[in-house]
């Protein structure tokens, strides 16, 4: 296959200055018909090439004439005028077999062989490629155009984007006023019931909301979506300034989806599971990021469609960013410091094990094989924290000034990183040569620290280091912005927060003044995303657990004790440290703190993480001994807080009608913590009760939760089926949680059953990754030393790869961090990557994934 380079890119030699569509939707024979006004541009060297995938070409004119293009791998070519001229032409698809999911297709899949069931709608995703799977088309971001769509059948509802312009018996019209690339197109048909709406806009423009749905049950789950989506358009609007441009803005629930949900221009598409919400049906997580993705999606409104990317390299341009505005509206909406610090773990988990392996890249990367394996954590939410780090270095005022730049200079552009450097290099006068490094070069950086006081002065020696990652052996010095604060030691804070600018791989930073040793409490607020190495021991980090005033230091602190207690059962045999377990107490028993706050505080760190510190102490991770030792420490702060856990089990409770709302969310986490532990001393009588007496699933599905962890709750999870098996996205969770919970010795047959029960269809994504991505997920059990958990994956994964290439590719990464692991089970893994890589016929997608994990 074909590597793509950043360096390469060329603009095409065409502009699109208007596109027609028609559409005649039929399940296995649709015909789209394509009218392209394109002007040939200065400079450009005349090759007009048109992107085309599983296209069967009916006819194709050239301003009016007949033309026979010459099709060509990946798309067609032809001979065109030096002028403006008029491309039309006629394709049939069928999106009744389209099971990958991009380009148009049809949800619920059909049964192989059989049509579409009366219920089916047809949808659209074309970020990145898609829109080329629908028509012969420029399909790249930097080319733009303005889109008229008709849509011809008999789906009681069509839709596309922009403004709806005619409705007629058998048709439908849209019109996109604003310039956009194809991979912001949409269209959707079928039998949906909408959830209306609406909003004023700040200059008073109103605008008319839906979210469309199936009819039935899933028509009383909009009313949190449409709440969350309104308050992201006020939220754009105070902050940022940004106001919708459209009479429409249409939502739509799809249940087959590749991923989280799609920004088309006026009419998001979302997978079912990230709109839908009802108390009984989702639980609190569930709402929260159900907010969070309805903002994410509207905030791409500007940052994404009026303002798009240049290619597919400068990704990080628009998601880093989006992800970056999504969590300051999570940061307003509910509490900052409990979104800071489970952005931070989820960071962790998931892009500091990607930048430590072998499929580390840089946040904006130099070449790919296949786009979609870039959607990456490291594109998103390491882009993210790239904007976090500006921020924090030109400071809030310069920060919105060069967000009005931005949007000012770029609306309508499609942008590059550099232009995005450069608004902040004008309003600031900051030369950001060196800043820049965070979008080339990959790796977490180690940050390691040492100290000393003399004479009143303290001092912080600070060093950094990347280790090497595919490709690039060597890392120049990246600016990494360090917020400090010292602590007296009677716990009062003697120096608040100050941020050093640490510019050289050495560096030292002063601090004056002082009349004792202060204790440091470095990279507050995590202000980089770094690994920071300092010497410090349990005292001292109970110390800044009871004592420090940055929320997400004090966190730090309790879980750098805790990983340091679990590291040290694992690799000498130690018992649950006394510090710890009265550290833990102290905390849960602390009323004064945010219940969100204590829950997290209590949640042991991951068997992964401890894995990955393991493996970076230079120590190969056994995953049953970690599995075991998290089990044992949990359990022995269960005995050492039997007394309390009553007491505050009994205050977390909240009266009243569910809210989703952080309080009582933060509440209820507690609760369920506090569950868990318990459960453990009393053999699940309490979690048996809650079961019984849930009258929401966040309650409902951690009481189930808190049984299968004590291998108890069969009679419940029958329960829990009979109860809710028309719910498919409700199901999905019941599939998810014995996948990721089985105990590790039965976890490979516990999923191989599952997999086998009439409800698992492995083609809806969903369902796919609820069983063996929770099963991956399921450490110990996926780890398991016979290597049956590894076989099981790979298995499913050459299944699904013919039909579904890109959520096989995504799911490879579960076998990314094998190089960490002991001789015999690394053997057995790279055996299943070598079986898959040697399947016949594999995708693209799969090659290039499961080529870079095997290095
Ligand atoms: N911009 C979107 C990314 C995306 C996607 C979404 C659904 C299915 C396939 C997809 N490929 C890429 C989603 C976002 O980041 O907002
Ligand atoms: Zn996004």
């Amino acid at each position: 296959p074909q590597t793509i380079h950043l360096k390469d890119y060329t603009p095409f030699g065409f502009e699109a200055e208007s596109v027609e569509l028609t559409f005649r939707l039929a399940p296995t024979a649709t015909r789209v018909l394509s009218k392209i006004r394109f002007l040939p541009k200065e400079g450009g060297d005349g090759r007009f090439f048109l992107h085309g995938e599983d296209l069967t070409l009916i006819s194709a004119r050239i301003d009016g004439a007949p033309v026979t293009p010459r099709l060509v791998e990946g798309g067609l070519e032809a001979q065109v005028p030096a002028e403006p001229f008029i491309w039309e032409a006629e394709v049939e698809i069928s999106p009744a077999t389209n099971t990958a999911l991009e380009g148009l297709y049809m949800s619920p899949l059909a049964r192989e062989g059989e049509a579409p069931g009366p219920g089916a709608m047809y949808c659209t995703q074309c970020e990145a490629e898609g829109f080329r799977k629908i028509t012969f088309y420029p399909d790249r971001p930097d080319v733009m155009s303005v889109f008229t769509v008709r849509i011809e059948g008999d789906a009681p509802v069509m839709l596309s984007n922009g403004n709806p312009v005619e409705r007629g018996d058998g048709f439908a019209v849209w019109h996109d006023p604003w310039r956009k690339p194809a991979y912001l197109f949409a269209l959707v048909a079928g039998d949906l019931r909408a959830h209306p709406g609406s909003f004023t806009t700040m200059s008073g423009k109103e605008v008319a909301l839906n979210i469309w749905v199936r009819p039935g049950p899933d028509e009383d789950k909009c009313a949190f979506g449409m709440e969350a989506l309104k308050r992201s358009m006020t939220w754009d609007e105070e902050v940022y300034g940004r106001e919708y441009d459209l009479d429409v803005f249409n939502i739509v629930a799809v249940d087959d989806f590749n991923m989280g949900a799609m920004e088309n221009k006026g009419l998001n598409v979302f997978n079912s599971s990230c709109v839908l919400a009802s108390p009984e049906t989702s639980t609190d997580m569930n709402f929260e990021r159900i907010e969070a993705i309805i903002a994410h999606e509207y905030f791409h409104n500007w940052t994404g469609n009026r303002i798009t990317c240049r290619d597919w390299f400068q990704l990080c341009l628009k998601e880093g960013l989006t992800v970056f505005r999504d969590a300051q509206f999570t940061a307003d909406m509910r509490s900052a410091p409990v979104k800071r610090i489970s952005d931070v773990i989820a960071l962790r988990a998931r892009q500091f094990r990607e930048d430590n392996g072998p499929l580390a890249h840089p946040v904006r990367p130099e070449s790919f094989v296949e786009i979609n394996n870039f959607y990456t954590a490291t594109v998103y939410e390491k882009g993210a924290e790239l904007i976090g780090m500006l921020k924090t270095l030109v400071g809030d005022a310069a920060y919105a000034k060069a967000l009005d730049l931005y949007f000012e200079r770029h609306d309508g552009d499609a942008a590059t990183i550099e232009d995005w450097l450069k608004v902040f290099e004008d309003v600031t006068g900051r030369d950001l040569a060196q800043f820049k490094r965070w979008y080339a070069q990959a790796g977490t950086p180690r940050l390691s620290v040492t100290e000393d006081f003399k004479d009143g002065t303290y001092t912080l020696h600070f060093k950094q280091e990347t280790p090497p990652t595919p490709g690039q052996p060597h890392k120049a010095p990246f600016v990494i912005p360090i917020a400090v604060g010292l602590l007296n030691p009677n716990g009062d804070e003697v120096v608040p927060t100050r941020v050093l600018e640490m510019t050289q791989a050495e560096q030292s930073f002063s601090f004056d003044g002082l009349p004792s040793k202060p204790v440091p409490s470095i990279l507050r607020d995590f202000s980089a995303p770094v690994i920071l190495e300092r010497a410090s021991d349990n005292t001292e980090r109970a110390f800044l657990l009871a004592h420090d005033t940055d929320p997400f230091n004090k966190w730090e602190a309790g879980r750098a004790l805790a990983k340091d207690v679990l590291c040290r059962m694992v690799s000498e045999g130690a018992t649950p440290d006394g510090a710890y377990l009265d550290a833990a107490l102290a905390v849960l028993r602390d009323d004064g703190l945010d219940p969100a706050f204590r829950a997290l505080a209590l949640r042991l760190p991951s068997e992964d993480d401890i894995a990955q510190t393991l493996f970076g102490a230079g120590i190969t991770p056994d995953p049953v001994e970690i599995h075991t030792a998290r089990e044992t420490l949990s359990q022995a702060l269960a005995q050492h807080a039997a007394d309390t856990l009553p007491r505050i089990y009994a205050a977390m409770t909240v009266e009243g009608p569910y809210r989703p709302e952080a309080e009582d969310a933060g509440k209820r986490d507690l609760q369920g913590t506090v569950l868990g532990l318990l459960s453990r001393i009393d053999g699940g009588a309490q979690a048996a009760a809650q079961y019984d007496a849930a009258g929401n699933m966040t309650q409902q599905l951690a009481a189930l939760s808190c049984l299968l962890m004590i291998d108890k709750g069969e009679p419940e999870l029958a329960r829990f089926y009979e109860q809710w098996k028309d719910d498919r996205l409700v199901i999905d969770k019941w599939f998810g949680m014995q996948a990721l919970q089985a105990p590790p010795a039965r976890a490979a047959a516990v999923t191989d059953a599952l997999t086998r029960h009439p409800d698992f269809d492995f083609r809806n994504p969903n369902r796919f990754r609820a069983t063996l991505g929770s099963f991956a997920a399921n450490a110990a059990g996926f780890h398991a030393a016979d290597g049956a958990g590894y076989r099981l994956l790979a298995d499913w994964l050459i299944r699904l790869d013919p039909l579904n290439p890109q959520t096989t590719a995504r799911m490879t990464t579960s076998f990314e961090t094998w190089k960490r692991y002991d001789a015999d089970r690394q053997a057995l893994i790279e055996g299943e990557l070598r079986r898959i890589l040697n399947t016949d016929g594999l995708s693209r997608d799969t090659t290039e994934m499961v080529s870079r994990i095997l290095g």
